[in-house]
């Protein structure tokens, strides 16, 4: 059985990420969604709504599971018997700090590896970053996010006054 990680920030879920998680749970046998809780970023939305999110977009494919995590990816992927962490990579820009991760996670950890999933063509372009910056000017977001994220996005921007 082979179980896998995909630890990111997903602040929030976009269409992006939900493509990488169908593929892997094609490929793996689990696939453990990782929320980072770090208290060193402030994200527009906490671990527990994240987490929370991320489990009502996941909850028809199967063998998908969502948990918030602190500390080193590896170190969670070794603690949920994880020998896989997977990453998704949209462009060049990515790479750099990709290879950088996974090579000092070798280091940590030469038990865990990273696997790397390219983007959907027409996910490309699409981060939680954009996503946000789009919402924040009143941009229609439905064909990056499923519809309850934008209504939690849009809800939430009001009540932080973004
Ligand atoms: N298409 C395909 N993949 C995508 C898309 C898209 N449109 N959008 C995002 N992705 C991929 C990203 O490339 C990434 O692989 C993953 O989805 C998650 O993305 P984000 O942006 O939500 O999350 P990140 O990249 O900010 O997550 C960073 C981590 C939390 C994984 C990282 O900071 C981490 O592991 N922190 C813990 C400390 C640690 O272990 N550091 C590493 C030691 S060097």
């Amino acid at each position: 059985m082979i179980r896998a990680v995909y630890p990111g920030s997903f602040d929030p879920v976009t269409f992006g990420h939900l493509d990488v998680i169908q593929r892997a749970a094609q490929l793996y046998d689990e696939v453990i969604i990782g929320v980072l809780n770090n208290s060193a970023k402030t994200p527009l939305f906490s671990t527990e709504e994240r987490v929370n999110i991320l489990k009502k977009a996941t909850k028809n494919i199967p063998h998908v599971y969502v948990k918030p995590f602190s500390g080193l990816s590896v170190d969670f992927a070794e603690a949920c018997g994880a020998k896989v962490i997977v990453r998704g990579l949209r462009a060049i820009t990515d790479f750099e700090y990709e290879l950088q991760m996974t090579q000092t996670n070798r280091v940590l950890n030469p038990g865990v590896d990273t696997t790397f999933l390219i983007t959907s063509l027409q996910y490309a372009y699409l981060s939680s970053t954009t996503v946000k910056e789009v919402a924040s000017f009143g941009g229609d977001i439905s064909k990056f996010v499923p519809g309850f994220v934008a209504e939690e996005l849009i809800e939430k921007m009001k009540k932080k006054n973004v």
